[in-house]
């Protein structure tokens, strides 16, 4: 049985294959794994342009071809929409960083520092809406007042893999039940660029402001930024530690 793993993010990558090639679940004997990322991120070409178990792939253009040779296809994080054409014929996965239907879209742990909303994975099938499909399983990460973006998004990443190590067998031969979701709300990429220019005048609570600066603080990224009164930019992370 043939499976094809989409992926645009290298930790989850790894931590996919560790999962299937040994320890408890050893998959590959049963199960064919292929490898993928989009074919437009320039840093997985570079780092994998000597390794022919993992390929470039544009699912847009490529449709018919995964529809002829795969019987499921994941998406762990992959930056591409699927087709509705492939969605409805190929059991398409997604294995997702935010807990359904509560801020589905980009970046949901850093929506859920500011709005509030349950964070957390959800694993479920792939239909034409973004991460909306029937939700195979998902787990709830509690996000701490001392919570960054960072820390949240790598408590989320450890409940991504628990979550595939216990149900991946059950999804690869299709014994499950999914359950639909309300719809929810959905953030996209220019919902998270609107939230990083900080409006100096703005007046709100100080766990408000704390809550958007924290949200914003994701290890090496600049996020948060104001410009000083001769136009430079500065960028702005916090650090919260617990006693
Ligand atoms: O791979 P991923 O963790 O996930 C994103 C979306 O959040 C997810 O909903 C979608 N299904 C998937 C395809 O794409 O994204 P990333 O590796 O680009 O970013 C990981 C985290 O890093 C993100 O949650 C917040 C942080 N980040 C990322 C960028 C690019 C920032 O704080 N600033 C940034 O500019």
């Amino acid at each position: 049985m043939k499976v094809l793993l989409l992926t645009d993010n290298d930790q989850l990558l790894r931590r996919f294959r560790e999962l299937v090639g040994e320890g408890d679940l050893d998959l590959i004997k049963s199960y064919h794994f292929e490898y993928a990322y989009s074919w437009n991120n320039q840093e997985f070409r570079e780092k994998y342009k000597n390794d022919d178990r993992i390929f470039p792939l544009k699912v847009a253009t490529n449709t018919h071809e995964l529809i002829r040779k795969y019987k499921v296809i994941f998406s762990l994080h992959c930056k591409q929409f699927f087709p509705e054409e492939l969605v409805k014929n190929v059991r398409c996965i997604n294995v997702h960083p935010g807990l359904n239907p509560y801020n589905r879209g980009w970046f949901p742990q850093v929506f859920s520092i500011i709005n509030g909303l349950p964070c957390g994975a959800t694993i479920h099938e792939i239909d034409e809406k973004l991460d909306h499909g029937p939700v195979i399983c998902q787990e709830e990460v509690v996000i701490e007042k001392w919570d960054t973006s960072f820390s949240a998004y790598n408590k989320i990443l450890d409940a991504e893999i628990r979550l595939l190590r216990n149900s991946l067998v059950d999804i690869l031969d299709n014994k499950y039940v999914a359950v639909s979701k309300p719809e929810g709300n959905v953030n996209l990429k220019r919902d998270f660029d609107d939230l990083c220019e900080i409006d100096l005048d703005n007046t709100d609570t100080f766990l408000n402001h704390i809550n958007k600066l924290r949200a914003l603080t994701h290890g090496e990224y600049s996020n948060a930024f104001f410009f000083d009164e001769e136009g430079r930019k500065i960028f702005i992370n916090i650090e919260m530690t617990r006693e």
